[in-house]
């Protein structure tokens, strides 16, 4: 007789052989299955169990963030599948291949309103690439094969629903196969000379020229600055794009909107053209001038040109496009428009570290992103939450171009910070992991901190406590509202990872920050996972998209009030800079 396997374990192999070595999920009826086949394999693959899928969805999706390889989390049929939504939004919004396994009922059992049961393909297809039932036991690695191989062509979430008994069937050894050795991306060049000739004639001619990377810049921080210094154009980056550049380069503005440095919405205002490179920024309609001169550079046809009015669109890689570009461009002349830019950002660097040395006062966040600097290590990884803590890591946060920067981008999801420090964690266990969250984020996935103890990740969680929902109190504000339901009832987030079995700091006061961070270097060194709750004021971070600094358009009294309330009074506006390089604004 031919030799057999068992479904659920060729389904596993599948799997092992597109690289995942771990798999999240919760087990329940519908998918006791795949976790005997998940028992049998344990050797190969490992169950993470987490206490939410939530949480086992967005680490799956961090996992792909991180490592490039595809990321797997599975939910039971019913709660445990609807449970998986947030990663499954998270990954189609910032265009991120995964794969969620669905559990559902024997076939026998579905489609006549079982327990639990609901039709789980449409719901899942609004976000997945691919949303499909497995037909037989036979079939189940090939579904799952192609699942894979669509998520990574159409950059987005695969949904695999496998009724249970199909999981734990004998079938042929020999009659299926993985094309994960197959598997191969198109490869783009640097697009035409006549298409670079033609954006280079345009740059030539601007006088205050931006550019602008997203996340198809990775790996092409050394072109993007030499870009930047050839052609003397300052560079903004996507918030997810922080990771990119390192934060010392002197014509680094940041990023732009609100989740944003003052340096990039000062220069946006200001210029004649822009090079957007690698980026499906969704504010540019809002925040880029409708009147410049646009090129792109893009790998992916579906959004040259969707941004923005634009001249020359150029379909290419990233990287090979701007260093021909830099082949085929003549040096610009030192340009003062490029100077007070740099200037612009060494007094925003300045105004950042002294907030974050100040001692006095109350407890703010910023000497907290001093300490996280001060401890970070060459190659930490940042899982950042959503909320203010977004726009501060965006600062504040020291890069150096080695440092990995995760986040839920265009989904924005609040909870997504611990997840992601369990993915970075368990694909880099000999690197540092940082989880930085607001206190209504880390409430919302704070039972998972004993996922990071039970596998032992140490992890540097941090909760900036501020009893609010900060973020959204400051959206209130600028509607000119009362504040409605943002308040948080005070938590003490140190006893909540206690008791996890986590060692909780609580800080209350500057001086016990060093203390603390040096306390959490010790803890993590030797393996545990530790939680800092930084117990601080509820000030507003200063909003950079709202900037009142400028003689020309604001009055003395409105200048001043808002210089005292962001302790601005050192912060000067782009405008001067370009006056005193003799730029005309
Ligand atoms: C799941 C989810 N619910 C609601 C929001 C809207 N939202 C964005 S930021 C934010 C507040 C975050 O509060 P917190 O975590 O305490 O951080 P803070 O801004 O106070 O620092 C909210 C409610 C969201 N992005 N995600
Ligand atoms: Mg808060």
């Amino acid at each position: 007789m031919a030799e057999t396997i068992n479904s659920g374990i060729a389904a596993l192999r599948t799997l092992e052989s597109w690289h995942v070595d771990h798999i999240y999920g919760i087990p329940g009826g519908t998918v006791n299955n795949l976790m005997y086949a998940l028992d049998a394999e344990k050797d190969r693959i490992k169950y993470i169990h987490v206490r939410h899928e939530e949480v086992g969805a967005l680490a799956a999706v961090a996992d792909t963030k991180l490592t490039g390889h595809i990321g797997v989390a599975f939910g039971s049929a019913g709660p445990g599948a609807t449970h998986l939504y947030q990663g499954a939004y998270d990954a189609m919004a910032d265009k991120v291949p995964v794969l969620f396994i669905v559990g559902q009922n024997p076939q026998a059992l579905m489609n006549q309103d079982f327990f639990q049961e609901f039709d789980e393909n449409p719901w899942f297809k609004d976000a997945g690439v691919y949303a499909r039932t497995v037909m037989t036991a036979e079939s189940l690695p090939h579904i799952l094969d192609e699942a894979i191989r669509r998520a990574f062509a159409q950059h987005g979430p695969a949904f695999v629903t496998i009724p249970n008994d199909l999981s734990n069937k004998e079938i042929p050894a020999d009659g299926y196969y993985s094309s994960a050795e197959n598997f191969a991306k198109p490869v783009l060049g640097a697009g035409s000379d006549d298409q670079i000739n033609q954006a280079l004639e345009l740059i030539s001619k601007a006088k205050k020229p931006l550019i602008y990377v997203g996340q198809g810049t990775i790996g092409a921080a050394d072109e993007v600055m030499q870009f930047a210094k050839k052609f003397q154009m300052p560079v903004i980056t996507t918030a997810l794009g922080k990771e990119i550049i390192p934060y010392d380069f002197e014509a680094l503005l940041g990023s732009a909107a609100r989740v944003a440095s003052k340096p990039a919405n000062e220069a946006l205002q200001e210029t004649d053209l822009m090079l957007f490179v690698g980026s499906n920024y969704p504010f540019a309609e809002e925040m880029f001038k409708p009147d410049v001169k646009f090129i792109q550079i893009d790998s992916n046809p579906q959004v040259l040109g969707k941004r923005h009015k634009t001249d020359v669109a150029i379909l290419a890689d990233a990287k090979k496009s701007l260093q021909r570009f830099i082949e085929l461009g003549k040096d610009s002349a030192p340009s003062d428009w490029y100077a007070a830019n740099v200037d612009n950002v060494a007094n925003w660097h300045q105004y950042n570290d002294d907030m974050m040395n100040r001692t006095d006062g109350e407890l703010r966040f910023e000497p907290a992103f001093k300490e996280i600097n001060r401890i970070s290590e060459d190659n930490a990884i940042y899982s950042i939450d959503v909320g203010d803590v977004t726009q501060n890591a965006v600062r504040l946060l020291k890069v150096n171009g080695k440092q990995p920067w995760i986040t839920s981008g265009l989904f924005a999801t609040m909870g997504v910070g611990l997840p992601g420090s369990i993915a970075a964690k368990l694909s880099y266990p000999n690197r540092q992991v940082f989880n930085l969250a607001g206190d209504g984020a880390a409430a919302m996935v704070m039972q998972d901190l004993s996922t990071q103890v039970a596998y032992h990740l140490p992890v540097i969680n941090v909760v900036f406590s501020n009893d609010a929902l900060g973020f959204i109190e400051d959206e209130q504000e600028d509607d000119n509202h009362e504040w409605f339901g943002i308040s948080l009832p005070q938590t003490d987030f140190a006893k909540v990872a206690e008791a996890q079995g986590m060692t909780g700091i609580t800080v209350t006061k500057v001086e016990q920050m060093k203390p603390a961070f040096d306390q959490a270097v010790e803890l993590t060194k030797a393996g545990k996972p530790v939680l800092i709750d930084v117990k601080m004021t509820n000030e507003r971070p200063i909003p950079v998209e709202k900037l009142t600094l400028d003689p020309d358009k604001f009055d003395e009294k409105t200048i001043n009030e808002f210089k005292k309330r962001y302790y601005a009074d050192k912060l000067v506006p782009l405008s001067e800079f370009l006056k005193k390089h003799g730029v005309r604004s």
